[in-house]
């Protein structure tokens, strides 16, 4: 059985991530806090995921899946985006949350997606990594609804059926999200390699 370390100190993404892909006799094991994070330098979404695939990779010596998401809201020059786990200046999803429902109190455009990129390295000095990304298209709701999911998702109402990502199943919004999308992509890509060469 191969061995994968999915790089994130958020728990909320693996139990999505495990639930989402599917590799040829490879076990995903979560990184859990073992390692102290690295420090989010870049100004992307794909730089972040690679700087922490290259990071955990090196610290475990095994190939690793690693994932840099978040929220855009076009009214707010897509911010939180790069910035969403610690957009109040903490990563309390209660005070993210508030704080964009504030930033947006006058705004009449509440569409926004959530994006994510995906990178896999079979090690850390990997020339060839894989990535892919995917987005998943909403608008802001007025106030909270749901109690499933993480993050943003009481406030995130898809476009597509008009409920929020915290009023559906987990089993729904893992048909639908960014992270189903760019993970299925990704899936197909590692599932072509050899891990074994
Ligand atoms: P790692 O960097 O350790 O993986 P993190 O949570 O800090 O964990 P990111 O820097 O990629 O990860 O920030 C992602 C944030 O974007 C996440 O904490 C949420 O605030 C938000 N987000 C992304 N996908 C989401 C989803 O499916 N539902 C709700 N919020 C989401």
């Amino acid at each position: 059985m191969n061995k994968i370390i999915f790089a994130s100190s958020n728990y909320n993404k693996f139990e999505e991530l495990v639930r989402i892909i599917k590799l040829k006799n490879t076990e995903i094991i979560f990184s859990d806090n073992k390692f102290e994070a690295p420090e989010e330098t870049g100004t992307t979404f794909f730089e972040n995921a690679l700087i922490k695939a290259k990071y955990y990779s090196k610290k475990f010596s095994l190939p690793v899946i690693s994932e840099d998401s978040g929220l855009c809201v076009k009214a707010l020059e897509y911010q939180p985006g790069i910035f969403s786990s610690t957009y109040s200046g903490t990563n309390n999803a209660l005070e993210n949350n508030r704080k964009l429902l504030n930033k947006l109190k006058d705004k009449k455009d509440r569409s926004c997606f959530y994006f994510c990129t995906h990178v896999f390295l079979r090690k850390f000095d990997d020339p060839f990594p894989l990535f892919s990304s995917s987005q998943w298209n909403g608008y802001i709701a007025k106030e909270s609804i749901g109690k499933n999911g993480f993050g943003y998702d009481p406030i995130f109402i898809d476009s597509k059926s008009g409920l929020s990502a915290a009023a559906i199943s987990l089993k729904k919004k893992n048909s639908i999200s960014h992270r189903f999308r760019s993970l299925k992509k990704l899936e197909k890509k590692i599932n072509k390699l050899n891990l074994n060469e």
